[in-house]
């Protein structure tokens, strides 16, 4: 299994939660390390521009309006398999359908506030690590 990095965010409702650390944990736990991580307060452009792929669909102004309602946490998770077991943890898009123990399960309420994103292949990782981190912003360990 090849090492990967994949970028992660922790989304508005789970920051108001409180629940970046237990959150977080869960990544260590698995084995993921963080690399690169800053908290940022996301405006109408940056949070349109990371979900362009989404520009057409009817949740897209719901998505912009949710991810610019308060700070998220982003950060660059490296390990073995980073992409795909980070998706594990995750869980289904909408929190209904996520498996018991996921993060999506235990963290998020709706479709709309759903706990977290995570780059889905390794070309959204290499799209996604860049918009928000440098090279120099981040820290191979
Ligand atoms: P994410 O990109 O946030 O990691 O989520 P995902 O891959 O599991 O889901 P994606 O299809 O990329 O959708 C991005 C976000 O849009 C919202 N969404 N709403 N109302 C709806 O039908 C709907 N579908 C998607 C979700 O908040 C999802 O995380
Ligand atoms: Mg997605």
């Amino acid at each position: 299994m090849a090492i990967e990095r994949t970028l992660s965010i922790i989304k508005p409702d789970a920051v108001a939660k409180n629940a970046i650390g237990e959150i977080i944990a869960r990544f260590e736990k698995a084995g993921l390390r963080v690399v690169a991580a800053k908290m940022l307060k996301l405006d109408d452009d940056k949070a349109g521009g990371f979900y362009a792929e989404h520009k057409e669909r009817p949740f897209f102004k719901d998505l912009v309006g949710f991810m610019t309602s308060g700070p998220v946490v982003v950060q660059v998770l490296e390990g073995e398999d980073a992409i795909a077991k980070n998706r594990d943890l995750m869980g289904a898009t909408n929190p209904k359908e996520a498996a018991p123990g996921t993060i999506r399960a235990d963290f998020a309420e709706t479709i709309d506030a759903n706990a977290v994103h995570g780059s889905d292949s390794a070309e959204s990782a290499a799209r996604e690590i860049a918009y928000f981190f440098q090279d120099s912003e981040i820290c191979p360990r």
